[in-house]
Protein backbone atom coordinates (compact mmCIF):
# COMPACT_ATOMS: atom_id res chain seq x y z
CA UNK A 1 0.00 0.00 0.00
CA UNK A 2 1.19 3.15 -1.11
CA UNK A 3 0.16 6.71 1.00
CA UNK A 4 -0.85 9.49 -0.99
CA UNK A 5 -2.62 12.76 -0.09
CA UNK A 6 -5.27 14.32 -1.92
CA UNK A 7 -5.33 17.85 -1.50
CA UNK A 8 -8.86 19.45 -1.56
CA UNK A 9 -10.22 21.88 0.88
CA UNK A 10 -13.39 21.41 -0.92
CA UNK A 11 -15.73 18.84 0.29
CA UNK A 12 -18.17 18.21 -2.46
CA UNK A 13 -14.87 17.47 -4.38
CA UNK A 14 -13.75 14.65 -1.55
CA UNK A 15 -17.25 13.33 -2.06
CA UNK A 16 -16.94 12.40 -5.39
CA UNK A 17 -13.32 12.00 -5.48
CA UNK A 18 -13.51 9.28 -2.40
CA UNK A 19 -15.91 7.55 -4.37
CA UNK A 20 -14.10 7.30 -7.36
CA UNK A 21 -11.25 5.53 -5.93
CA UNK A 22 -13.08 3.68 -3.39
CA UNK A 23 -11.69 0.35 -4.96
CA UNK A 24 -8.08 1.67 -5.78
CA UNK A 25 -6.73 -0.58 -3.07
CA UNK A 26 -3.36 -0.36 -3.66
CA UNK A 27 -3.39 3.69 -2.29
CA UNK A 28 -4.00 4.36 1.27
CA UNK A 29 -5.61 7.99 1.08
CA UNK A 30 -5.29 10.53 3.64
CA UNK A 31 -6.88 14.27 3.17
CA UNK A 32 -6.14 17.51 3.94
CA UNK A 33 -8.36 17.55 6.79
CA UNK A 34 -6.17 15.44 8.77
CA UNK A 35 -3.89 18.24 8.14
CA UNK A 36 -5.64 21.17 9.24
CA UNK A 37 -2.53 23.26 10.14
CA UNK A 38 -2.08 23.41 6.10
CA UNK A 39 -3.45 26.09 4.57
CA UNK A 40 -3.93 25.90 0.02
CA UNK A 41 -1.45 28.10 -1.91
CA UNK A 42 -3.73 31.48 -3.73
CA UNK A 43 -4.54 29.83 -7.50
CA UNK A 44 -2.25 32.14 -9.26
CA UNK A 45 -1.45 30.05 -12.23
CA UNK A 46 -2.82 30.57 -15.76
CA UNK A 47 -4.36 27.21 -16.45
CA UNK A 48 -5.71 24.57 -14.36
CA UNK A 49 -2.59 22.81 -14.82
CA UNK A 50 -0.56 25.40 -13.15
CA UNK A 51 -3.10 25.44 -10.39
CA UNK A 52 -2.85 21.85 -9.63
CA UNK A 53 0.74 21.97 -9.72
CA UNK A 54 0.87 24.17 -7.13
CA UNK A 55 -1.49 22.85 -5.12
CA UNK A 56 -0.20 19.61 -5.13
CA UNK A 57 3.43 20.86 -4.61
CA UNK A 58 3.23 22.95 -2.32
CA UNK A 59 1.68 20.32 -0.28
CA UNK A 60 4.26 17.32 -1.24
CA UNK A 61 6.97 19.85 -0.15
CA UNK A 62 5.22 20.50 3.09
CA UNK A 63 4.80 16.84 4.31
CA UNK A 64 7.36 15.31 1.82
CA UNK A 65 4.62 12.48 0.38
CA UNK A 66 2.84 11.83 -3.07
CA UNK A 67 -0.15 14.55 -3.42
CA UNK A 68 -2.28 14.47 -6.15
CA UNK A 69 -4.61 18.27 -6.62
CA UNK A 70 -7.70 18.59 -9.04
CA UNK A 71 -8.17 21.79 -10.58
CA UNK A 72 -11.36 22.29 -12.03
CA UNK A 73 -13.31 24.73 -14.66
CA UNK A 74 -16.32 25.45 -16.52
CA UNK A 75 -15.52 26.56 -19.96
CA UNK A 76 -18.43 28.41 -21.63
CA UNK A 77 -18.11 29.23 -25.20
CA UNK A 78 -20.07 31.92 -26.08
CA UNK A 79 -18.30 33.62 -22.79
CA UNK A 80 -14.86 32.75 -24.68
CA UNK A 81 -13.98 30.39 -22.46
CA UNK A 82 -15.34 32.17 -18.85
CA UNK A 83 -15.68 31.21 -16.10
CA UNK A 84 -12.64 28.85 -17.17
CA UNK A 85 -9.85 29.03 -14.19
CA UNK A 86 -11.67 31.82 -12.22
CA UNK A 87 -14.97 29.08 -11.60
CA UNK A 88 -15.13 29.57 -8.10
CA UNK A 89 -14.46 33.27 -7.27
CA UNK A 90 -16.79 33.95 -11.06
CA UNK A 91 -18.93 36.66 -8.69
CA UNK A 92 -15.98 37.52 -6.26
CA UNK A 93 -13.95 36.64 -3.75
CA UNK A 94 -16.42 35.28 -1.12
CA UNK A 95 -19.15 33.78 -4.01
CA UNK A 96 -20.97 31.34 -3.11
CA UNK A 97 -22.08 28.40 -5.81
CA UNK A 98 -25.57 30.19 -6.26
CA UNK A 99 -23.69 33.69 -6.46
CA UNK A 100 -21.62 32.26 -9.49
CA UNK A 101 -24.22 30.76 -10.80
CA UNK A 102 -26.59 33.50 -11.03
CA UNK A 103 -23.71 36.13 -12.79
CA UNK A 104 -23.14 32.99 -15.61
CA UNK A 105 -27.07 32.98 -16.23
CA UNK A 106 -27.09 36.77 -16.32
CA UNK A 107 -24.16 36.94 -18.88
CA UNK A 108 -26.21 33.90 -21.02
CA UNK A 109 -29.69 36.03 -21.00
CA UNK A 110 -31.59 35.70 -24.12
CA UNK A 111 -28.76 32.85 -25.90
CA UNK A 112 -30.24 30.62 -27.53
CA UNK A 113 -29.41 26.76 -26.33
CA UNK A 114 -27.44 25.78 -28.86
CA UNK A 115 -25.98 28.78 -28.72
CA UNK A 116 -24.98 27.80 -24.76
CA UNK A 117 -22.60 24.96 -25.41
CA UNK A 118 -19.56 24.32 -22.25
CA UNK A 119 -17.55 22.34 -20.98
CA UNK A 120 -16.39 21.26 -17.44
CA UNK A 121 -12.23 20.33 -17.60
CA UNK A 122 -10.61 18.79 -14.68
CA UNK A 123 -6.88 18.49 -14.69
CA UNK A 124 -5.29 16.46 -12.22
CA UNK A 125 -1.52 16.79 -11.09
CA UNK A 126 0.53 14.41 -9.11
CA UNK A 127 3.90 15.48 -7.41
CA UNK A 128 5.85 12.79 -5.52
CA UNK A 129 9.07 13.89 -4.00
CA UNK A 130 12.34 13.46 -6.28
CA UNK A 131 10.02 13.56 -9.28
CA UNK A 132 8.56 14.96 -12.25
CA UNK A 133 4.91 16.14 -11.85
CA UNK A 134 2.36 13.71 -13.87
CA UNK A 135 -0.92 15.26 -14.81
CA UNK A 136 -4.39 13.68 -16.26
CA UNK A 137 -6.97 15.74 -17.90
CA UNK A 138 -10.49 14.73 -18.35
CA UNK A 139 -13.67 16.55 -19.74
CA UNK A 140 -17.06 16.54 -20.17
CA UNK A 141 -18.44 18.61 -22.93
CA UNK A 142 -22.64 20.15 -22.74
CA UNK A 143 -24.94 22.95 -22.43
CA UNK A 144 -25.57 25.46 -19.81
CA UNK A 145 -29.21 25.35 -19.15
CA UNK A 146 -31.76 28.57 -18.57
CA UNK A 147 -32.58 28.10 -15.15
CA UNK A 148 -31.22 25.63 -12.70
CA UNK A 149 -32.46 22.49 -11.87
CA UNK A 150 -31.96 19.96 -9.17
CA UNK A 151 -30.57 19.70 -5.97
CA UNK A 152 -27.46 17.09 -6.20
CA UNK A 153 -23.72 17.76 -6.81
CA UNK A 154 -22.54 21.22 -6.38
CA UNK A 155 -21.22 24.44 -8.17
CA UNK A 156 -22.35 25.05 -11.43
CA UNK A 157 -24.30 21.40 -11.66
CA UNK A 158 -27.84 22.71 -11.57
CA UNK A 159 -27.23 24.61 -14.63
CA UNK A 160 -25.07 21.84 -16.68
CA UNK A 161 -26.15 19.45 -18.94
CA UNK A 162 -24.04 16.85 -20.48
CA UNK A 163 -24.50 15.82 -23.88
CA UNK A 164 -25.14 12.28 -23.33
CA UNK A 165 -27.66 12.28 -21.01
CA UNK A 166 -30.98 14.88 -20.52
CA UNK A 167 -30.71 15.51 -16.87
CA UNK A 168 -28.45 18.23 -15.38
CA UNK A 169 -25.65 17.01 -13.19
CA UNK A 170 -27.52 18.09 -10.05
CA UNK A 171 -30.56 16.09 -11.46
CA UNK A 172 -28.24 12.82 -11.20
CA UNK A 173 -27.42 11.46 -7.59
CA UNK A 174 -23.79 10.73 -7.02
CA UNK A 175 -23.40 7.76 -8.93
CA UNK A 176 -24.41 8.90 -11.84
CA UNK A 177 -22.45 12.02 -12.43
CA UNK A 178 -19.30 9.52 -11.49
CA UNK A 179 -20.00 7.64 -14.53
CA UNK A 180 -19.43 10.59 -16.07
CA UNK A 181 -17.99 13.71 -15.00
CA UNK A 182 -14.73 14.90 -16.03
CA UNK A 183 -13.36 14.66 -12.58
CA UNK A 184 -14.41 10.79 -13.10
CA UNK A 185 -12.31 10.82 -16.18
CA UNK A 186 -9.48 12.55 -15.31
CA UNK A 187 -8.65 10.29 -11.76
CA UNK A 188 -9.55 7.13 -13.40
CA UNK A 189 -6.94 7.96 -16.24
CA UNK A 190 -4.57 9.31 -13.33
CA UNK A 191 -5.15 5.94 -11.53
CA UNK A 192 -4.05 4.10 -14.70
CA UNK A 193 -0.91 5.98 -14.45
CA UNK A 194 -0.47 5.44 -11.12
CA UNK A 195 -1.19 1.16 -11.01
CA UNK A 196 1.61 1.59 -13.79
CA UNK A 197 4.43 3.01 -11.65
CA UNK A 198 6.34 1.08 -8.97
CA UNK A 199 7.82 4.24 -7.83
CA UNK A 200 5.11 5.47 -5.25
P1 LIG B 1 -9.81 23.20 -3.94
O1 LIG B 1 -8.90 24.21 -4.61
O2 LIG B 1 -9.69 23.19 -2.46
O3 LIG B 1 -9.68 21.81 -4.54
P2 LIG B 1 -11.98 24.74 -5.19
O4 LIG B 1 -13.45 24.78 -4.94
O5 LIG B 1 -11.22 26.03 -5.14
O6 LIG B 1 -11.35 23.65 -4.21
P3 LIG B 1 -11.49 24.47 -8.05
O7 LIG B 1 -10.70 25.73 -8.12
O8 LIG B 1 -10.95 23.28 -8.77
O9 LIG B 1 -11.73 24.01 -6.56
O10 LIG B 1 -12.97 24.66 -8.57
C1 LIG B 1 -13.47 25.87 -9.00
C2 LIG B 1 -14.95 25.94 -8.90
O11 LIG B 1 -15.52 25.26 -10.02
C3 LIG B 1 -15.61 25.30 -7.69
O12 LIG B 1 -15.58 26.15 -6.57
C4 LIG B 1 -17.02 25.06 -8.20
O13 LIG B 1 -17.77 26.26 -8.16
C5 LIG B 1 -16.75 24.71 -9.66
N1 LIG B 1 -16.68 23.26 -9.85
C6 LIG B 1 -15.60 22.46 -9.72
N2 LIG B 1 -15.93 21.18 -9.97
C7 LIG B 1 -17.25 21.18 -10.25
C8 LIG B 1 -18.17 20.18 -10.56
O14 LIG B 1 -17.83 18.90 -10.64
N3 LIG B 1 -19.45 20.53 -10.79
C9 LIG B 1 -19.83 21.82 -10.72
N4 LIG B 1 -19.03 22.83 -10.41
C10 LIG B 1 -17.74 22.51 -10.18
Amino acid sequence: MTRILIATANSDKIREIGEIWSDFTKLEISWLADYPEIILPEETGNTLKENALLKASEVSTILDMPVVADDTGLFVDFLSGRPGIHSARYAGENASYEDNVKKLLSELKGVKLKDRTARFITVVSLVRPGFDPLYAEGMVEGRILENPSGSGGFGYDPIFIPDESNKSFAEMDLNEKNQISHRRRAFEKMGEIIKNQSFL
